[in-house]
């Protein structure tokens, strides 16, 4: 590692370099302030870049998981398909940093390693894994969601002979697994889109399943240009309307509650939906994520479908969900996922009643049985939304650790700004809509609010802001109220911290939409940014 002795100095510095550091480089740019982006990886893309496990593939449509900011970039690109599978997207996030030259202001292979803030000269004194430094103004966290890839403490792991695959942090030159004997630990989104294509090429495949999702068909396939060319005539439209709607996707979002229409209509509407494909299935009636008789319609719909794509009757009830609303951990999306388990080289362990004690040399011991194999894919999952956050040393106003700032869970204001860390943005942070939107939404969202807010510290001379302690309460306390208005937090998932022993349990994102969200942080930048306090450049100039 080269220390380099004199740090540089930089006006605006990100952290990361997938879709919301690019789109942030991009407006900086165009303000007029210099700025620098730090990426842990080779290249752009983030989640795309890292997740390369077999299938990988978006459940958003492509026409709209794509930016929106550029008329010329969303004329000039063509999808090959209804749903864009990550090789395709990786090249979309390259296309975009070729085509906007983004890349001479990335710093790659490069990790930033803590984040001090220095009060005197009210900048952040940010340090790397290469020994580069730097003193930035402004420190803008697009470090991504689901980034903190996690292996689980099941002890023996290093014992193991054969290969240790995570889906997050799959190698650059892909997996081989013809004629192999696979496991696959974990059947969330990741596992329902691998385990389709790893079952095409292993010789035997072992599913280790302790909760079982509900998934949707996704219905994939070629995009038309029918299809195609009715989005570009009328995208400006369109994306508007998007930026309006609950998860920032336009789709047939039914205003229907569910118990007001008859059992006949209520399955008439879900087997539409069902074979449309896709996470609209959610959309099918108004109140399907606030009331659990609804709920439970929707969810018996799904189990019943499952009985019948699994033919035999023992793995179809393992397969079916019982511990939660659907919809209240993240809805999969899938392509031949339960019809896997007819094959006969698929075989699902039920980790409830055999828990997994240990790995060995030879393979995953369960239930007292060891099951042999030469590869293992844990498609285990991330410490979501915080992960990546709380891994930088970061350290706001009077040397407090960000780590003791959310040590009953993550507080933030909009989930943009930490009170006692000034100058210090998030991009689709805790307490936003992000992970229960259209990311890219909400991240072009986010970044054109941080912008504007840069703006108008340099057009009024101001050096700082931050948000005050009593706005980032009052708005912990609305995300908390809206969470419990639904049935979200009645599953343990990941939206809860659940899945990371010891880690704060609290519902994380913002449950009330995009298009409301949006509205709340749109009149705040327009009345002067009320909840938040500014310092004068002359207080910093008079200080140094
Ligand atoms: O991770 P997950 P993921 N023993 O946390 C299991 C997005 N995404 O990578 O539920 C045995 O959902 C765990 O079991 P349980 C999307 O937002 C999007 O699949 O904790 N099993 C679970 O089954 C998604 O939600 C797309 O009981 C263990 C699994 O591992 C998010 O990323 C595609 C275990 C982890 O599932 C994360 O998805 C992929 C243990 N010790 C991902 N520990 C699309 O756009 C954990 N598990 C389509």
């Amino acid at each position: 590692m080269t220390r380099h002795t004199e740090p540089e100095r930089i006006e605006a510095l990100v952290i990361g370099a997938g879709f919301a550091g690019m789109y942030l480089l991009h407006r900086l740019r165009g303000l007029g302030i210099p700025a620098l982006a730090l990426e842990a990886g080779d290249g752009v893309g983030g989640t795309w870049y890292w997740n390369r496990y077999p299938g990988a593939r978006c459940d958003v449509e492509s026409m709209q998981y794509s930016y929106g900011f550029s008329e010329a970039l969303q004329q000039e690109w063509n999808w090959s398909e209804r749903f864009a599978g990550q090789p395709e997207i990786l090249r979309y996030a390259n296309h975009v940093a070729d085509r906007l030259d983004l890349r001479r202001d990335i710093c790659f292979s490069t990790r930033a390693t803590s984040a001090h803030w220095d009060e005197l000269g009210a900048s952040w004194m940010v340090e790397t894994d290469t020994g580069r430094r730097l003193i930035a103004r402004q420190l803008i966290l697009a470090t991504g969601c689901l980034s903190a890839a996690r292996l689980p403490d099941i002890p023996g792991i290093r014992d193991f002979a054969g290969k240790v695959y995570h889906t997050g942090q799959w190698p650059h030159e892909g997996v081989d697994f013809t004629g192999q004997r696979v496991a696959v630990i974990g059947t969330g989104s990741s596992a329902i889109q691998a385990i389709p294509v790893i079952a095409r090429e292993a010789a035997e495949l072992t599913v280790f399943q302790r909760t079982p999702n509900f998934s949707i068909p996704s219905r994939n396939g070629p995009m038309t240009e029918d299809y195609a060319g009715a989005w570009k005539q009328d995208y400006p439209a369109r994306r508007a309307a998007a930026r309006r709607m609950r998860t920032g996707i336009l789709y047939n979002l039914s205003q229907t509650p569910a118990m007001s229409v008859s059992e006949a209509e209520r399955r008439a509407e879900y087997e539409a939906r069902w074979a449309a494909g896709g996470t609209a299935f959610m959309a099918a009636f108004s109140d399907l994520l606030t009331n659990k008789e609804a709920n439970d319609t929707a969810a018996e719909f799904v189990r019943e479908k499952i009985r019948g794509l699994v033919k035999n009757p023992e793995v179809a009830e393992i397969l079916v969900p019982r511990n939660h609303p659907i919809g209240t951990k993240r809805i999969c999306v899938d392509t031949a996922y339960y019809e896997t388990f007819n094959l006969p080289h698929v075989r699902l362990v039920d980790v409830r009643k055999h828990p997994i004690t240990r790995i060995t040399a030879e393979g995953v011991e369960a239930g007292g049985a060891t099951h042999t194999v030469d590869s293992i894919v844990f498609a285990t999952g991330f410490d979501a939304m915080t992960g990546t956050i709380l891994a930088i040393d970061i350290r706001g106003r009077d040397g407090v650790a960000m780590r003791e700032a959310w040590a009953d869970g993550p507080r933030t204001h909009l989930g943009l700004m930490v009170a006692g860390f000034p100058n210090l943005f998030l991009i689709t942070g805790p307490g936003s809509p992000s992970v229960l939107s259209n990311m890219i939404v909400s991240i072009e969202q986010h970044v054109d609010w941080v912008c504007d807010a840069l703006a108008h510290l340099r057009r009024e001379g101001l050096s700082a802001m931050e948000t005050t302690p009593k706005a980032q309460e009052d708005w912990v306390a609305q995300v908390n109220e809206v969470a419990h208005r639904t049935l979200y937090p009645q599953a343990n998932s990941w939206y809860m911290g659940a899945n990371i022993p010891g880690k704060p349990q609290l519902f994380m994102p913002y449950v009330g939409g995009v298009g409301t969200y949006r509205q709340i942080c749109d009149d705040i930048a327009a009345n002067g940014y009320p909840g938040f306090a500014f310092t004068a450049a002359e207080q910093v100039k008079a200080a140094e």
